[in-house]
């Protein structure tokens, strides 16, 4: 139906005129009845049988008292937050808040992290796509994870220790950080993709020349998350990924045409995609060929630049098929999978034949057939590429050697498609981004559930379908379906041994704030200022009460002096827009104004012992 269609390509009123779409539009229109597409035509939300096979028996299941093997780290789109869920039980373990303010931690409420979000560019929200951990010789080190905001351009970084966040570093002269990634082995940076072309510097000279924007890929220190150079290409870059030697970040891109409407994107057959050579730009940087912005190196890397005419272009050029969407880098660094959105192949790039061939087209080592809509590809390690079709529905595992041995446009090395539930995005397996992947499980992040779940008004749940890959050799079996709140797009697991997550604060990280029960009392710091200080414990505040006078800047200091794991004290002032959360040993700081004369009982709102509701203490604000 014309509504089905309209789904599926995403691109309502675009004109069919290339080959491809064609088949595209066409096909889907034709496949309303079979495969992914069966329930999206039922019209009245009846759901084909949710389907868990008994087949092979996998199991998902974690027993009543048992730990997941992975952790796995959801982006949460626009919600701003990350998620942490166990794989295989699919169990949602903890959120971490990024990009947006959260109220049951007090992330954005404390002094610290309000100060994190304010100079992180001050906004109360981010769009965060692509988690990435950091790695050490291409394996996780469980030290951080990084991730873009694509709504402002920043990118942020999570401390896997305390599993929250605690960089943002909002990018000069970028609008929206969209493809992000570390540099493998040994995260020398992490990378990103602007996405949208914009005037630079974007000072609102030049707004009506659409000629003169431009697109930058960036890198930042994964330390000191300080911005290092950027490198100004043609096109909009979308999506990136790196070699395993640290040379490569290939990324792709769309808008070749650099138009500024959907029918000037799409009118040419092809775009480039974008082979950044790192170490050739560090030269350019270090031999002083760029051009400053707003205190950043930005160097030329567009198509008619000098540094790209010589022996060693700092950017190749590769063509694709149109708009092609997502980049990765299969496990032995020999090939970056480019899935083709318009098209429906795989393009797979040659990294080793990259620096030698003077010819684009040579690096092109395969381009299998695989369905409609490749958007991603994800892998297990024992020679399959899984990539989810967008339009059909489906994940496809195909033989990475045989697509390479066969004709461009074959068919003949697929394996097998599974049905996925509906409309997927990102696949993601087990450490698939990492030199020895898991297998074992793939996650298919599927933008629409549609009747998959009880409804519950109209914006509905996304759909995070677990399917057993088992080793690689087993067929897929769909296991699971799980609901996930707007909008994941990507994840990302490490094993659980590689994680070392602190149970308690260590006090040294908080040396200067922390106090003790001694210490509890109220200074006057000035004239209209109170320093009020303050343990909790169960199930006292260092302080039963406190007075201030009206007007006052109050500055209260709150630590958990408890040693003991998981016992968690809340800190909320009514009427004064407080809550925070103080972990074991953990130190916070808040500061208000004590605007209004009265009584305020002040109580923990973490459930922590039998007399946790009469946990109180008082702010007693005297007129002036
Ligand atoms: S993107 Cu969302 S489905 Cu931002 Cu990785 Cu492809
Ligand atoms: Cu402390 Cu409840």
């Amino acid at each position: 139906t014309a509504e089905d269609d309209d789904i599926s390509l995403g691109l309502p009123g675009l004109s069919l005129g290339r080959r491809d779409f064609m088949k595209a539009g066409v096909a889907a229109g034709a496949m309303g009845s079979v495969a992914g597409c069966s329930a999206l035509t039922g019209g009245d939300g009846s759901a084909s049988s949710q389907s868990t096979p008994s087949g092979s028996g996998a199991s998902h299941t974690v027993e009543p008292g048992e730990h997941d093997e992975y952790y796995g780290f959801w982006s949460g789109g626009h919600s701003g937050e990350l998620r942490v869920i166990g794989i295989p039980s699919m169990r949602e373990l903890t959120r971490i808040p990024v990009f947006n303010t959260d109220c049951a931690t007090g992330y954005g409420y404390t002094d610290d992290t309000k100060e994190l979000l304010e100079e992180g560019g001050g906004y109360s929200w981010g769009d965060n796509h692509h988690p990435n951990l950091s790695e050490t010789d291409g394996d996780y080190d469980g030290e951080y994870l990084y991730v873009n905001d694509k709504a402002n351009g920043r990118i942020a970084r999570v401390n896997l220790t305390y599993f929250e966040t605690d960089a943002i570093t909002d990018v000069p002269n970028m609008q929206a950080i969209h493809g992000c990634t570390v540099l493998s082995p040994d995260t020398k940076y992490v990378l990103g993709n602007g996405e949208f072309r914009a005037p630079l510097p974007n000072d609102g000279t030049d707004v009506k020349n659409p000629d003169n924007y431009t697109s930058l890929f960036v890198a930042v220190d994964p330390e000191s998350m300080e911005t290092q150079w950027q490198v100004k290409v043609d096109g909009n870059l979308d999506i990136v990924d790196t070699g395993k030697e640290g040379r490569w970040a290939i990324s792709s891109a769309y808008n070749s045409e650099e138009a500024t409407d959907i029918q000037g994107m799409t009118k040419d057959d092809r775009d480039n995609v974008k082979a950044f050579d790192i170490p050739a730009i560090e030269q350019a940087v270090e031999n002083g060929n760029y051009e400053e912005v707003n205190g950043i190196p930005v160097v030329d890397g567009t198509q008619g630049s000098s540094l790209n005419q010589g022996d060693r272009p700092i950017v190749k050029y590769i063509p694709t098929p149109k708009s092609p969407h997502c980049v990765e880098v299969g496990p032995n660094g020999d090939y970056a999978f480019i899935a083709g959105k318009l098209s429906p192949t795989v393009t797979m790039l040659d990294l080793n034949a990259l620096a030698d061939s003077s010819d684009p087209e040579e690096v092109v080592a395969g381009r299998p057939r695989v369905g409609l809509g490749p958007l991603h590809t994800t892998f297990d390690g024992n020679g399959h590429a899984y990539t989810s079709l967008f339009i059909d529905s489906q994940a496809v595992k195909w033989d990475i050697e045989a697509a390479v041995e066969a004709e461009e446009g074959s068919e003949d090395p697929i394996i097998e498609k599974q049905d996925v539930h509906y409309n997927p995005g990102h696949i993601q397996a087990l450490e698939a981004m990492t030199t020895d992947p898991d297998g074992e499980w793939l996650i298919s992040l599927n933008k629409l559930s549609k009747d998959r779940f009880l409804p519950v008004g109209p914006i509905m749940p996304d759909n995070d379908q677990l399917i057993h890959i088992g080793q690689g050799e087993k067929e897929m079996e769909l296991v699971a379906d799980h609901p996930a709140y707007p909008e994941p797009h990507d994840c990302v697991f490490a094993h659980k041994d590689k994680i070392d997550a602190k149970k308690v604060y260590d006090k040294s990280d908080y040396d200067e704030t922390y106090i003790t029960e001694e210490d509890s009392g109220v200074e006057r710091t000035g004239e209209n200022s109170v320093h009020v200080k303050m343990t909790t414990k169960r199930s006292e505040y260092g302080l039963p009460d406190f007075t201030v006078q009206e007007g006052d800047e109050v500055k209260l200091t709150t630590t958990n002096i408890e040693g003991v794991q998981d016992i968690i004290h809340g800190v909320a002032i009514p009427e004064h827009d407080i809550n925070y959360a103080v972990a074991p040993q953990d130190t916070r700081e808040v500061t208000f104004t004590a605007d209004d004369p009265g009584v305020y009982w002040i109580y923990c709102t973490f459930f922590c012992s039998a007399l946790h509701l009469e946990m109180r203490s008082r702010m007693i604000v005297e007129p002036a």
